[in-house]
């Protein structure tokens, strides 16, 4: 009858399919690469920051470019705020009174920024720093 049609040309679709599915799985987990992301709901890197007098105390100084919100406390007896200025970005948050808290959101570019406290002479007095992104 027909068994002998058909068979040679779908052997031969098997094959190539075969072979596809093959080259699909070996390419798989380079595709996969590690995720520049870091960890955390939508992508926004949350950074605990402590002002006193007279310093500003950050966890480290080096981040990724993106999305940053720094969450200040004032754990000295004064008012303190923070101002950061750098590539694309010059803000400051609330006023802090001794013991409050306020929170900073910013974008980070590519390059180095100064963090410091913007009321009265504090940053003369050491309420500065640096942090850069990459
Ligand atoms: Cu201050």
């Amino acid at each position: 009858m027909f068994t002998s049609v058909g068979s040679g040309p779908t052997a031969g679709l098997a094959a190539v399919l075969a072979a596809a599915a093959l080259t699909l799985t070996v390419g798989a987990p380079a595709a996969t690469a590690t995720p520049q992301v870091p960890a955390g709901t939508s992508g926004t890197a949350v950074v605990p920051v402590r002002e006193g007098n007279f310093f500003i105390a950050l966890p480290r100084q080096g981040f990724r470019t993106g999305t940053v919100q720094f969450r200040i406390k004032n754990v000295g007896w004064h008012r303190h705020a923070l101002s950061i200025a750098g590539p694309g970005v010059h803000s400051t948050s609330a006023l802090i009174p001794p013991g409050g808290r306020a929170s900073l959101t910013v974008t980070l570019k590519h390059g180095r920024y100064m963090l410091w406290c913007p009321v009265d002479h504090h940053r003369q007095r050491g309420m500065w720093t640096w942090i850069w992104a990459r």
